[in-house]
């Protein structure tokens, strides 16, 4: 494997799984696959489970860790192409990237969207430049449109936690959230694109699911990550009957109105019904609450449900570093032509 994207990267999802579920039994199990390696994350955003549990992977590996936080002591990075560099930007991306490939084996990366330019963040122009220029193989610590390693991490957890009534089909529910400022598509994107391949009867999760998608108007996430989804705009119809409720807030993604690519759309407050509470987890079936954190309380999730035993925020957060593990896995087992 040398790129991490999206969900066909890494190839069969039970085998996959079944590796994940290997990996967590014993965490150095391929200790020495790594040594003498070394995996150069790339910050250009804030992060805290995704720094820790990408680290912590690598290190399970045998491999040394380089962490850069482009905006915290590195020179300030132009990323396009043509300006006349007078500002305050001193160095380009385009020798830049070539320079980290230098000093590692492989890279992780985390450029969100900047949501002013949706076909700039939708051709993935930042990823691509650093598989293209760095000689390395690249994956995502969530890039302008995609979060893999959080929506593998969701599926581990979704597959290892049993039903109260097993036997059925999982009914996964995606529910936008209300947030005060505007957030990217990343998470949701992914998630419904895991999703999607999950619930695939051959190749997908043990037992199959179901995936719904609630959301306002407005909300329609892009095509090529949500194809084949169900869509329900009424939040307490979708939730009836769940076993899962995934929260996330996404800023508007501008499929039907391109020019709200990004913003907010009208006054968070007018969304608050939306906020996961008893109420709509009332009609669930016992439902899970997942969300990939960092979380608002009383905005996307009330103390409540966030709290309650039923609730997996924190598994799932642990299941960053398997996830990572297996993704680095793979890429060091190319490196290593096996
Ligand atoms: C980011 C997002 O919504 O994409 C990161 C989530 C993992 N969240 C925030 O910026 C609050
Ligand atoms: N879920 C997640 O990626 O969290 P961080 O932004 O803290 O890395």
């Amino acid at each position: 494997m040398k790129t991490f994207l999206n969900a066909q990267d890494i190839g069969d999802l039970r085998q996959a799984l079944a590796e994940a579920q290997e990996i967590k039994r014993d965490k150095l199990k391929h200790v020495s696959l790594g040594r003498g390696m070394t995996a150069l994350l790339v910050f250009f955003n804030n992060s805290l489970r995704t720094r820790l549990s990408t680290q912590k992977a690598a290190q399970n590996l045998g491999m040394n860790v380089i962490v850069l936080d482009v905006n915290a002591g590195a020179w300030k990075l132009e990323t396009e192409r043509g300006v006349v560099m007078d500002g305050d930007k001193s160095e380009h991306l385009l020798e830049a990237i070539p320079v980290m490939g230098c000093y590692c084996d492989l890279i992780g990366i985390r450029s969100f969207a900047g949501l002013r330019d949706r076909d700039y963040d939708y051709a993935e122009t930042v990823y691509w430049q650093f598989v293209r220029h760095s000689s390395r193989p690249v994956f995502a610590m969530e890039t302008a449109t995609v979060h893999p390693l959080q929506a593998f991490a969701d599926l581990i957890t979704i597959d290892e936690t049993p039903l109260a009534s097993p036997g059925r089909r999982k009914k996964v529910v995606m529910s936008w959230a209300p947030h005060p400022r505007s957030l990217p598509q990343a998470v949701p994107n992914s998630f419904a694109q895991w999703m999607l391949a999950a619930s695939d009867e051959q190749a997908g999760i043990e037992g199959g699911l179901d995936f719904v998608i609630t959301q306002p108007h407005g909300y329609e996430l892009d095509p090529q990550f949500v194809r084949g989804a169900r869509i329900e705009y009424d939040q307490m119809k979708a939730f009836e009957g769940a076993d899962f409720v995934y929260a996330k807030n996404w800023s508007c993604p501008g499929v039907t109105c391109p020019e709200d690519y990004g913003k907010v759309l009208g006054d968070y407050h007018d969304y608050l019904s939306w906020t996961v509470s008893e109420r709509q987890m009332a009609v669930t079936n016992n439902a899970h609450f997942m969300h990939c954190l960092p979380v608002r309380r009383n905005m996307i999730v009330t103390d409540d449900v966030i709290e309650a035993p039923t609730s997996l925020v924190i598994p799932e957060a642990a299941n960053r570093e398997i996830s990572a593990t297996v993704v680095i896995k793979r890429m060091l087992e190319a490196l290593r032509g096996r």
